[in-house]
């Protein structure tokens, strides 16, 4: 059965593929699972058919079947769990895949959220100037280990997983702040991830959605 994904139908991120349906887009791709993709509008996001398969009013939503799933982790895990080619088989290294997966979402990507908010909700209050500088050094931390533990090697474990897919999609959120430039060993990472021809696949799909929009003259603010 082919399953359906939701997407903005007009992204904030203006087609660079920052939005959380990337991610499961890659999945996707990588597995060489056909999807479809319901756009949704931010008014469509909050009405109640779109909250009956996401509480929270947001995307990405995935419907197979019977089956309806929200977070884009979660997702992206069914995916891998459902098809070869993003968890081992070896059931240590597929465990430690997993743990890469929620390092990623828990432990890495909340400080990449505060920078969002430190910039954009918060950047017109008083105390923003002092509080940027902290948030930025809370997320340097991260980066530091993350390249110690990356070290020379190509991937998080011995091949690509969804580990390394999830904690690429996370990164990629930084690169406009200029913070991955200061850890050449994970601007390479995540260079490599985005050179995988699943990633330029799904890149292509979402900024498809984005140029049609545009030639049709749509907008919406940023979220
Ligand atoms: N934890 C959930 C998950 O991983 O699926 C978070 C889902 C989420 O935050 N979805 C966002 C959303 O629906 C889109 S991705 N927002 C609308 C709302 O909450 O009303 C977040 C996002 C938005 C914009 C950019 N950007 O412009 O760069 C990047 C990422």
């Amino acid at each position: 059965m082919t399953p359906t994904i939701t997407a903005f139908e007009c992204s904030p991120d203006r087609g660079k593929g920052l939005a959380r349906d990337m991610r499961v887009r890659w999945a996707l791709e990588e597995v060489g699972q056909p999807y479809g993709v319901r756009l949704v509008s931010m008014a469509a996001m909050k009405a109640p058919a779109h909250r009956a398969l996401h509480p929270f009013g947001q995307i990405p939503t995935y419907q197979e079947g019977e089956l309806v799933l929200f977070e884009s982790g979660a997702i992206v895990l069914h995916v891998a769990q459902r098809h070869a080619g993003l968890l081992p088989d070896d059931a240590d290294a597929r465990a430690r895949a997993v743990m890469w997966m929620f390092a990623a979402v828990n432990t890495v990507e909340p400080p990449i959220l505060e920078l969002q908010t430190a910039k954009f909700q918060e950047g017109g209050e008083p105390w923003a100037a002092q509080r940027l500088p902290l948030v930025m050094d809370g997320i340097r931390v991260r980066l530091r280990e993350l390249a110690a533990r990356l070290g020379d090697g190509p991937w998080l474990d011995d091949a690509f997983t969804a580990g390394d897919l999830m904690m690429v999609a996370v990164l990629l959120r930084l690169r406009p702040s200029g913070l991955l430039d200061e850890h050449p060993g994970l601007s390479a990472y995540v260079a490599r991830g985005e050179a995988r021809p699943a990633y330029q696949r799904a890149f292509a799909a979402q900024r498809a959605v984005f140029d049609s929009q545009s030639a049709n003259g749509a907008s919406e603010g940023r979220r």
